[in-house]
C-alpha cells in the first residue's frame, strides 16, 4: 500500500513522517483523506476492536512509504520523454493522467507549486529539485533537461489533484539514460560542503520513533542567519530510503514565513522513520536568492524503543 505514508508538517518544526498516520496530519490534509487511511490500515492486518474510535497512535504503519508506484488513486505517471543518453540537450516531459486516460490539468498548489519532480539515480547521486512548466492546454509538464551522467533514475512527481477530497500524491518512474557509469557507495554522512556552506546533520534516526534532527548552515565559521524561504518554508527536505528508494517530500514547518523574513543557522525537522537501515537526505535552502542543495546519509537504528502505543499494531519494528 503506498498510499500509506503520511506527511505533516507542523509547529515549531518539520515533521518528517514515514508512514503512520499521526495527530497532526489533520493540519494538512482533510478528513475524508485521514479516514480512508484509517481504513487502509485495518485492512492490513490491523486489528482495531468494533466500534474503536480512530486513534492517531494507533495507526502507525511505518513500513508504508511513498514514491514506489506509477499509479494511486486512479492517477498514473505517463511515460516520460527525456534526451536518451548524456550531455544532449533537450526536453524532459510527461503527463498526469486520471482514471479514464485524460491528462490532469488542475493542481491544488502545494509549497509554492502545483507540482514537484525530483529526480535521482538509483545510487543515490544525481539529485535534482526541479518544477517544470504545465501547458494547461494539454495537461503536459516540461522542462527543458540535460543528463550530466549515464544511468538508471528514478523520477518522482509530487502533487495534489485539484478538488476537495484529492489527497498527495508521489508517482514515481524509472528512465534509463544510456552509457557507461561506475555506481557511488554511500557512506554515512553528517556534514556537507556546498557552495561555500558547510551544512551539519545532528540527530538520530530510529525505526519506529519519531526522532528530532537539527540542520545547521554556516559559512566561514559563522553561523547563518540569513536562510529565506523558498518553497513556502526555511528549508525543504527531500528523504529516500537505500535499498528501494522510498520516497518522503518534506518542506520546513512553523508559520508559512513571509517575504523579507529570514532564519537560521538551524533548521528543526523530526523524523519518523518505518526501518532501520539508510536513508539519504537532500536539503535544498536559499540565501541571497539562490538555492543550494545539501546531502547527507543518515543510517537509522533499530527500533527497539518502539513506544507502547505504536507496539501492537505493527508486526515489523525494524528488525
Ligand atoms: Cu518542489
Amino acid at each position: 500500500m503506498n498510499t500509506g505514508t503520511r506527511l505533516a508538517i507542523y509547529g515549531l518544526g518539520l515533521v518528517v513522517a514515514f508512514g503512520g498516520a499521526f495527530g497532526i496530519a489533520g493540519a494538512v490534509v482533510p478528513d475524508s483523506v485521514i479516514a480512508r487511511w484509517n481504513e487502509e490500515s485495518e485492512m492490513n492486518g490491523h486489528e482495531m476492536g468494533e466500534g474503536a474510535e480512530h486513534d492517531s497512535s494507533a495507526d502507525t504503519k511505518v513500513d508504508s512509504v511513498k514514491g514506489q508506484t506509477l499509479g494511486l488513486d486512479g492517477y498514473v505517471l505517463s511515460t516520460i520523454e527525456a534526451p536518451e543518453a548524456a550531455g544532449e540537450p533537450g526536453e524532459l516531459s510527461f503527463q498526469i493522467k486520471d482514471d479514464g486516460g485524460a491528462p490532469l490539468t488542475e493542481y491544488a498548489r502545494t509549497h509554492d507549486r502545483d507540482l514537484h519532480l525530483i529526480i535521482v539515480r538509483s545510487d543515490g547521486s544525481q539529485f535534482r529539485h526541479v518544477h517544470p512548466t504545465l501547458d494547461d492546454s494539454t495537461g503536459a509538464w516540461s522542462i527543458p533537461w540535460e543528463w550530466a551522467e549515464a544511468g538508471s533514475y528514478r523520477v518522482y512527481a509530487d502533487f495534489t489533484p485539484a478538488g476537495d477530497d484529492a489527497s498527495g500524491l508521489t508517482l514515481t518512474r524509472t528512465v534509463h539514460v544510456e552509457g557507461e557509469f561506475t555506481p557511488r557507495e554511500t557512506q554515512q554522512s553528517r556534514v556537507d560542503h556546498v557552495d561555500g556552506f558547510t551544512i551539519s546533520l545532528d540527530g538520530e534516526m530510529e525505526a519506529g520513533t519519531t526522532s528530532d534532527l537539527t540542520i545547521t548552515v554556516m559559512r566561514d565559521g559563522e553561523p547563518v542567519t540569513t536562510l529565506e524561504p523558498y518553497l513556502g518554508a526555511f528549508g525543504h527536505l527531500v528523504a529516500l530510503r537505500e535499498g528501494d528508494l522510498a520516497y518522503l517530500h518534506v518542506h520546513a514547518g512553523g508559520a508559512d514565513p513571509k517575504i523579507g523574513d529570514t532564519s537560521g543557522p538551524e533548521i528543526a525537522f523530526a523524523a519518523k522513520t518505518p526501518t532501520s537501515g539508510r536513508y539519504l537526505l537532500y536539503l535544498d535552502f536559499q540565501v541571497d536568492g539562490q538555492v543550494h542543495t545539501a546531502e547527507f546519509v543518515l543510517d537509522a537504528a533499530r527500533g527497539d524503543g518502539v513506544k507502547g502505543a505504536e507496539s501492537g499494531s505493527h508486526s515489523d519494528d525494524g528488525h
